[in-house]
C-alpha cells in the first residue's frame, strides 16, 4: 500500500459540493481508501482573476494503484463532473491533482511528482498540513516549511469537518 496526497479544487458549479462527491467518489474507487480529509477552504484564484474563487482541499488515501492507474482514475472523476479542458489555468467543475505518491520522485510525460508547483501554492500545503502536520516530503523538505514560507494570503476555511456541507 502506497500513502498519497491528491489535492482537490473547483470554482463552477457549486465549488463546495463538486469537492465533496470528489471525495466519495475517490474512497469508491477499487484500491483506493480514503484516509484523510482537509478542511474546506476558499481561495482567490492564482493565474487569471477574471474567474471566480476557488473551493479547495486535499484527501490522503491508501492505494494499491500504480501511480499512472490512480491518475486514470482521478481524469475519469474529473472528466465525471464534467471537466472541459479549454484554457490553461482557466475556471473548471474539478481538479484533482496527485501531489505526492509515497516517497517516489516521477518525472515521466504525463505525470510529475511530488507536484512541480506545490511549494507555491498555499491552497495545496494548507490543506495537506491539516491532515499531516508531520509530512516529509522525498526531499527530506518537511511540510511545515513551506506553509511557514507561503503564509494564508488569499485563503480561508469555510468548513473544519468534513462532511463539510
Ligand atoms: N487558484 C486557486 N486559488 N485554487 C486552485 O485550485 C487553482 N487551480 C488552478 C489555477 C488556475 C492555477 N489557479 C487556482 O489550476
Amino acid at each position: 500500500m502506497i500513502t498519497a496526497y491528491i489535492a482537490l479544487g473547483s470554482n463552477l458549479e457549486n465549488p463546495g459540493l463538486q469537492l465533496q462527491r470528489a471525495v466519495d467518489d475517490l474512497d469508491s474507487v477499487p484500491g483506493v481508501n480514503v484516509t484523510g480529509v482537509s478542511k474546506l477552504y476558499v481561495s482567490k484564484p492564482v493565474g487569471p482573476q477574471d474567474q471566480p474563487d476557488y473551493c479547495n482541499a486535499a484527501v490522503e488515501i491508501q492505494t494499491s494503484l500504480e501511480a499512472l492507474s490512480l491518475l486514470d482514475a482521478l481524469q475519469e472523476i474529473e472528466n465525471n463532473h464534467g471537466r472541459v479542458r479549454t484554457i490553461r489555468w482557466g475556471a473548471r467543475t474539478l481538479d484533482l491533482d496527485m501531489i505526492l505518491y509515497g516517497d517516489q520522485v516521477i518525472e515521466s510525460e504525463r505525470l510529475v511528482v511530488p507536484h512541480y508547483q506545490m511549494h507555491v501554492r498555499n491552497f495545496v500545503v494548507l490543506p495537506i498540513f491539516d491532515i499531516n502536520p508531520d509530512l516529509l516530503l522525498p526531499s527530506g523538505k518537511a511540510l511545515v516549511q513551506f506553509k511557514n514560507e507561503l503564509g494564508s494570503d488569499g485563503i480561508e476555511i469555510l468548513a473544519e469537518q468534513y462532511p463539510w456541507l
